[in-house]
């Protein structure tokens, strides 16, 4: 790199702290300026790894993140730029251990606050090793068409209204991060641009000073002129004053300091700045611009006067051929951001998913548009919440307490059932409760706990048809079905399954009318009389008295009802059930602290 610049257009940082705006800024901007590699090398998360995916240009691209400095570095040796978004209280830590780097030569940092004795050491450790710091409170800087520290210069549009997509022929530099935006826009109207752009910040001692970067731009060739705003408090203008009378700066220098009007207060005045503070008579902006002027800086005699300045400084070097022409390039348009076109209603997109259920985007989530509120303040239970999530309407308390009656009969059955068995030795294995739990929950299906849906199924369909319970069941049987709802390992005539009876009697109190269930139970008594086991069981019940809830209560169409049983609504209150028991069981063996489960061989049948 020449004597001089910070900064080309291969330069590339190490972004500390995930700030996903300043990075896609800075990444925007080298696709504007035509970079063939991003600017941001890596970032760094302290205690996160991986990788970010970001913009550059209309592509993705994943950008490495890691969780030290020393990784950061170490993975991107070519990386010089550390750019320092930790807040005040971590910034002088995380500065000096990438100052530490032998792969850093440049630090920005963004933080406003950090302790000024903090910053002393970082100042003196940089100078002793020859790093150059940019900051505290800065927004860092600019190379026009090269590399862009964060949020310098604002948005896209600015930066293409100040063509800083291209180099120009002004070094800038100032104190305060925003009047450098405004500079940019000023020197962008009365010369050829900028070429490189600095903010030291507004702290009372910078890491780097007005005079530093003078001097630096003064070494750089395509720097024709410089452009210096400066601000009251501090003395950092006098090293610069210091420098022109010795001689050591020979292109032109347009300067002001800020604050002029400090001495219409009667008291000292604080500005924006840690360091703009009114103090003695030499911190005045009119004793520096004084300074400045008699040490043959241009100096307008107000703020007024200082594009007036640099347009004549300009106007006479191009004049006097020191300046040609800057070849005009035009900038790709940068691709708008989805959501930003979204609002700005220049686009539109199509979802991706429809919801009708709940709604999490208010001020209080809605289930079925009841809010969270009315919920636990109008005292809905479980079954009331089930109505709303999954029927989408609020049914009257009989339904809602049946449902209830359903989770809590159906909530465990032992711990010889298929769901709980797996489960228990699932835990065994020292699987976690959702693996558990998921291994339980698949052996439910036609022949354990999910018959309900097809019980509804058939049930309504010889029903609704008229077939007697001889005729239904016999044209089952020639059909090879089980009937789905009849049957039980261990249940039998005379010894009925007490769930079945409680639903039952639940419904006989409570439900306008039970015919499908009276016509399961004159399934059962023909099933019985064939065999013993054949017993309505709990699936059996609940399938039967569902088509009873769904026609009964009036909440339904008949298209709804045959929409909920060709869905099948139904055996989710059974999964819903028994997880509650399938949790419970996976607990009772950790706790219990079981070993891994091994089937004996002797109640294996070995056979060929
Ligand atoms: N036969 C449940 O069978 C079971 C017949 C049938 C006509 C039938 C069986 C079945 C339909 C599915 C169903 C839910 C597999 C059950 C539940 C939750 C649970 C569980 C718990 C809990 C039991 C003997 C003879 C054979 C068969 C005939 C059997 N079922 N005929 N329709 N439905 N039912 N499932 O005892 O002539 O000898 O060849 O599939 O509703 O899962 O507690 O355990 O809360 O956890 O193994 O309550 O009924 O009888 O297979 O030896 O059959 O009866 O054709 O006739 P079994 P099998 P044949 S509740």
């Amino acid at each position: 790199m020449a004597t001089g610049q910070l900064f080309s257009p291969t330069t590339q940082a190490l972004f500390y702290n995930f700030k996903q705006l300043p990075i896609q800024r800075m990444l925007d901007f080298d696709f504007l300026c035509g970079r063939e590699t991003p600017s941001v090398a890596g970032i760094i998360n302290p205690g996160s790894e991986g990788f970010q995916k970001l913009f550059f240009g209309q592509e993705e691209i994943a950008i490495p993140v890691h969780s030290t400095v020393e990784a950061a570095c170490a993975g991107h040796p070519t990386a010089d730029v550390f750019i320092n978004f930790a807040s005040y209280r971590s910034a002088a830590a995380s500065t000096m251990t990438a100052l530490k780097q032998p792969t850093i030569r440049v630090v920005a940092i963004i933080a406003e606050g950090v302790p000024e004795a903090d910053t002393k050491q970082l100042i003196a450790y940089a100078r002793a090793n020859n790093k150059v710091v940019l900051g505290p409170a800065t927004v860092g800087g600019i190379q026009a068409g090269a590399f862009k520290i964060g949020d310098t210069a604002g948005t896209i549009d600015n930066i293409i209204q100040c063509k800083l997509y291209r180099p120009g022929s002004v070094g800038f530099v100032s104190k305060s991060g925003g009047m450098s935006n405004e500079m940019y826009n000023t020197i962008a109207r009365v010369t050829d641009g900028i070429y490189e752009g600095i903010a030291i910040g507004g702290d009372v001692f910078p890491g780097s000073t007005l005079s530093d970067h003078v001097l630096r731009f003064n070494n750089i060739p395509q720097v024709k002129m410089m452009v210096v705003l400066g601000e009251l408090g501090g003395r950092d203008e006098y090293s610069l004053v210091e420098a022109l009378k010795q001689g050591k700066v020979n292109k032109p220098v347009v300067a002001w300091v800020s604050g002029t009007c400090a001495r219409l207060f009667k008291s000292e005045v604080q500005f924006g700045h840690a360091g703009a503070k009114s103090g003695g008579e030499m911190e005045s902006a009119q004793a520096k611009n004084q300074a400045l002027s008699d040490a043959g800086a241009i100096v307008p005699t107000s703020y007024e006067g200082f594009e007036v300045a640099i347009k004549e400084t300009f106007e006479k070097l191009v004049e006097g051929g020191k300046i040609t022409a800057v070849k005009e390039v035009k900038p790709p348009q940068i691709p708008e951001d989805l959501n930003t076109a979204i609002k700005s209603g220049k686009v539109r997109a199509p979802t991706h998913i429809i919801s009708t259920i709940s709604d999490d985007r208010g001020e209080e989530p809605c289930y079925g548009g009841v809010p969270m509120s009315s919920i636990v303040e109008q005292g809905y239970g479980v079954g009331d919440v089930i109505s709303l999530l999954w029927f989408k309407r609020s049914l009257p308390r009989y339904c809602t307490q049946f449902i209830e009656i359903c989770i809590m009969l159906c909530a465990d059955h032992g711990p010889c059932v298929s769901g709980a068995h797996n489960t228990i030795v699932t835990a065994r294995a020292g699987k976690d409760l959702v693996s558990s739990l998921v291994s339980g929950l698949l052996t439910i299906g036609p022949r354990f706990g999910g018959a309900i849906d097809d019980a509804a199924r058939y049930f309504k369909d010889a029903y609704d048809r008229g077939l007697s319970p001889y005729e239904f069941v016999e044209s089952m049987k020639k059909k090879g079905i089980r009937v789905p709802g009849i049957g039980h390992r261990i249940k039998r005539g005379d010894n009925r399954d007490k769930r079945v009876e409680l639903l039952q009697k639940f419904a006989r109190t409570h439900f306008p009318a039970v015919k499908y269930m009276e016509y399961a139970v004159q399934v059962e008594t023909y099933t019985l009389s064939k065999s013993n086991n054949l017993v309505l069981n709990v699936d059996g019940a609940i399938g039967s008295l569902f088509l009873d809830l769904l026609a009964g209560s009036g909440m339904f169409t008949k298209q709804e009802i045959d929409e909920i049983i060709e869905i099948g609504y139904l055996n989710g209150l059974f999964v819903l059930a028994r997880s509650i028991g399938l949790i419970g069981h996976t607990f009772d063996q950790k706790r219990l602290k079981q070993p891994l489960y091994r089937h004996p061989w002797e109640d294996v049948l070995y056979t060929k």
